[in-house]
């Protein structure tokens, strides 16, 4: 075939010696973006629909039927499923947080063995707890309703279930500002802590909800150094790259700038080739989603404001940015 037409070999096959390459998706995006998907990745998670409140709306009613499509494209594919979340403060019923410290750690318990119970063996790993270190402040834990309801050892005993449920899943604590000097020390010393005491925590997730102009490759290194200093392995859970900088309202551009789609293709390079030079701690990295026409970046931080954040436009066609990743890597042969 003429060089010039060949499609480009997919990016999980062209990373195949440094890491997966995974995607999130939901329930439109697993047929929607099924092309792209079955080409580029081999690692899936579910946006929102393994969340508790999905999956167990009600008490002991459990919503299988979408997570059960998501494991069977993922399984005749090959390809690797990561579960996500089990024990987090938002998108879960109220339900769960009425009573006292002994019913919410009984439904903590019935929910994960159910959960990761039922996948056991196919999500190879789960984020066992998300986002439970604070953004600012002097305390170690957000002031959560599970902290609230159970105490600081919610965090060890849904590590604990998790394990108990599949003994071979890589267990994770996933969380966002992952790069903040600050916060990353607290998560440094959460999962240290967890370790000593001998918690099945075995990896740390950096979001990776990240800027054209920050994090700052600095911080990134510095902190993939001190939480691979833990002797844990490492994802990147969530990447996208948002071309705003902050909250200001959107300028109503339909389309972004061509300079701006080239101003993220470098940051995706920059990214990547980090990544690339740690490929020996880190296992996956996710994109948190596909295309840039499904993006929560959509409606986060400002509601309504259309964000360019991922690797493929919004007629599913590769960006600067997918080139960028992609010539970082020759294609395997
Ligand atoms: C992540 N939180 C969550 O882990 C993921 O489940 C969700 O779909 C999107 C992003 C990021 C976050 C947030 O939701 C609120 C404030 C700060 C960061």
């Amino acid at each position: 075939m003429d060089e010039a037409h060949a499609a480009p070999a997919g990016l999980w096959k062209r990373y195949a010696g440094h890491f997966r390459i995974g995607a999130a998706v939901n329930r439109r995006t697993l047929d929607s973006h099924a092309r792209l998907l079955a080409e580029h990745f081999n690692s899936i998670t579910a946006e929102n629909e393994m969340k508790w409140g999905s999956i167990e709306p009600n008490p002991d009613d459990f919503r299988f039927e979408v997570p059960d499509r998501m494991a069977a494209f993922a399984t005749a594919r090959g390809i690797g499923i990561r579960g996500h979340t089990l024990v987090w403060h938002n998108q879960t019923p109220a339900w769960v947080f009425s009573g006292g410290r002994m019913e919410l750690a009984e439904r903590m318990r019935r929910h994960i063995q159910a959960v990761v119970g039922r996948y056991r063996g196919r999500i190879y790993c789960w984020d066992v707890v998300n986002e439970a270190v604070a953004d600012a402040g002097g305390d170690r834990l957000r002031a959560s309703p599970w902290l609230e309801g159970m105490g600081e050892d919610y965090i060890a005993h849904a590590f604990q279930l998790a394990h108990g449920a599949d003994p071979d899943a890589t267990l994770f604590y996933n969380d966002y500002n992952e790069t903040d000097p600050g916060k990353r020390a607290k998560i440094h010393g959460l999962v240290g802590d967890l370790r000593r005491e001998g918690v099945p925590v075995h990896g740390i997730g950096l979001q990776g909800h990240w800027r054209l102009d920050a994090p700052s490759a600095r911080d990134i290194r510095a902190s993939l150094d001190l939480y691979a200093s833990l002797g844990v392995r490492l994802q990147v859970t969530e990447l996208d790259v948002s071309v705003h900088a902050g909250r200001e309202p959107a300028a109503g551009a339909a389309e972004p700038a061509p300079e701006l789609l080239e101003r993220q293709a470098e940051r995706y390079a920059e990214i990547f080739a980090i990544f690339r030079e740690y490929r020996a701690v880190i296992d996956a990295v996710t994109l948190w989603g596909i295309a840039d026409d499904a993006t929560w970046l959509d409606n986060f931080p400002v509601r309504g404001r259309k964000d360019w954040p991922l690797l493929f436009d919004t007629h599913h066609r590769p960006k600067p940015a997918f080139a960028a990743v992609a010539r970082g890597v020759e294609p395997a042969r």
